[in-house]
């Protein structure tokens, strides 16, 4: 890795982990570290069922990575709720959708999105699904979207399918996992 040459182990991980993932710019990377953070999804008895990596772009927007590998096959909501944490009953800490914009709910409402709003993930028969996708509603630096704000944000996933419609959360059901979004280094 010519990479990790010059830089600190940490910065030589977050490289790393760029390419892995296909990131296309790696000088990026080099000359200023990239804000990345990631959140674990843990279920309501704290088994863990996937994990997401959330990585802010030179231009501002986060491309988000998550994986689930065992939950119950089908289309699952899954949003950034607006606080950052998973406790309470039914994971209710994490408050409603992050929605700085006081926007109304769903990838397809003319009156939305709330910023947090994701499309569904689609889990294949073994409980395992992948959802890549990149947004400029959210960032990582300080600003008023920032998921990394005072009280934080955290990623939830919800028993079924979102409507990506109605308010506030497209039908999607119970919060079936729940992650923190924690900031890396
Ligand atoms: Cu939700
Ligand atoms: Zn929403």
């Amino acid at each position: 890795m010519f990479v990790s040459l010059a830089r600190p182990t940490g910065a030589a991980v977050l490289t790393v982990v760029a390419l892995a993932c296909g990131a296309t710019s790696t000088a990026t990377t080099v000359t200023s570290p990239a804000l990345v953070a990631h959140a674990v999804l843990l279920d309501q008895t704290g088994a863990r069922v996937g994990t997401a990596e959330f990585r802010e772009d030179s231009k501002g927007a986060v491309r988000i990575d998550v994986r689930v590998a065992s939950s119950t096959p089908g289309r699952h909501g899954l949003h950034i709720h607006s606080v950052g944490s998973c406790s309470g009953a039914a994971f209710a800490d994490a408050g409603g959708h992050f929605n700085p914009s006081t926007s109304h709910h769903g990838l397809s409402n003319s009156a939305g999105p709330h910023a947090g709003d994701l499309p569904n993930i689609e889990l294949l028969s073994n409980g395992a699904g992948r959802l890549q996708v990149t947004t400029s509603r959210v960032t990582l630096r300080p600003s008023a979207t920032s998921l990394l704000d005072n009280d934080g944000s955290a990623l939830v996933m919800h028993a079924v399918e979102d409507d990506q419609l109605t308010d506030p959360s497209g039908n999607s059901g119970a919060r079936v996992a729940c992650g923190p979004i924690v900031k890396e280094g």
